[in-house]
């Protein structure tokens, strides 16, 4: 298992990262799923993710090629510096045809779901793109990444709750996108942390660059204040079980991950491994798995 997740191709597409955006889509998919929900939606819907996925992290290796180089290969899912275009087990012809073809496939997946859930993909496939391609490469720009990054959440949560056609109000649709993308900016934070010192040396200027770290650090507070309220709020606004269990992980994960970065951060550099992040959203995920694939076949 370790050897095939160091393959060249796993260390192109990393689908360990995945992890981070495989928990919206899950949440979304259980909330959203019934039983008249149709199964071959829900095999198109995620065939359309893992194609995403693939597309976002093709492009990101591209666009990284250069900066890469420089990572000492910590706190990551794979040792960044090892990355097979930095290593030159693929060309850059090569990725370019693979993030093409997994565009494509991505964007014919998501078109046999529904419209709605189409209109989704783009958004998220455009957000991929511009958040590591050149001229925007809004990875490298103050706040930019965390917005991407934190947006996206966002909007593929809603695409998995329209997998099973659920209708949806607009003001729902907004609130539940602004809801994610608060929650996942505190989550995102620390991972923009642990590269501040390569992005710094790379010329990258991230939200950690720009700001300094412990300015960005500070501010998980009040962010995490705030996530605290609005999960409290849904706890009991909502009769959802899943709902339920969702607010109180979220409170939980943003309160630890604010503490134990903070309490982390020594000279310049945060010490926290991805694991801390990628166990208890696996985990989630499964749980919302689960618990969508019972709503279909009628158990719960
Ligand atoms: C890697 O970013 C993250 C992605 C490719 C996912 C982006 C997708 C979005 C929809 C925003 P990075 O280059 O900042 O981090 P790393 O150093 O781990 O590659
Ligand atoms: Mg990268």
């Amino acid at each position: 298992m370790k050897s095939i997740l160091k393959s060249k191709y796993m260390r192109l597409i990393r689908p360990i990262a995945w992890i981070t955006f495989l928990l919206p889509f899950c949440a979304g998919f259980g909330i959203g799923v019934t039983s008249k929900s149709d199964i071959y939606h829900v095999i198109f819907a995620f065939l359309s993710f893992i194609c995403w996925m693939i597309f976002c992290f093709t492009v990101n290796a591209m666009a990284d090629k250069d900066v890469d180089k420089f990572h000492d290969g910590k706190s990551k899912d794979i040792d960044i510096a090892r990355q097979p275009l930095v290593t030159g087990e693929f060309t850059e012809k090569e990725a370019t045809y693979i993030s093409i073809v997994s565009l494509i496939s991505s964007f014919i997946f998501a078109w046999l779901v529904n419209i709605f859930f189409f209109v989704m993909i783009i958004m998220v496939m455009i957000i991929g793109y511009i958040y590591s391609m050149p001229p925007m490469r809004l990875k490298s720009k103050p706040v930019g990444d965390i917005f991407c990054n934190s947006f996206a959440g966002g909007i593929i949560f809603i695409a998995g709750l329209k997998i099973g056609g659920f209708d949806i109000e607009p003001i729902i649709i907004l609130a539940s996108i602004i809801i994610i993308s608060i929650t996942a900016s505190v989550l995102y934070i620390p991972s923009v942390i642990t590269d501040y010192k390569f992005d710094k040396k790379a010329g990258l200027k991230t939200s950690a660059v720009f700001f300094g770290p412990k300015k960005i650090l500070r501010a998980m507070y009040p962010l995490t204040a705030m996530i605290v309220i609005i999960w409290i709020i849904v706890f009991f606004v909502f009769d959802l079980f899943l709902l339920k269990v969702s607010s109180l992980f979220f409170i939980v994960c943003s309160i630890a991950i604010t503490i134990i970065s903070n309490a982390k951060f020594k000279n310049d550099r945060l010490y926290i491994s991805t694991n801390l992040v990628i166990y208890p959203f696996l985990a989630m995920s499964i749980v919302f798995i689960v618990y969508g694939i019972l709503k279909i076949i009628d158990i719960v």
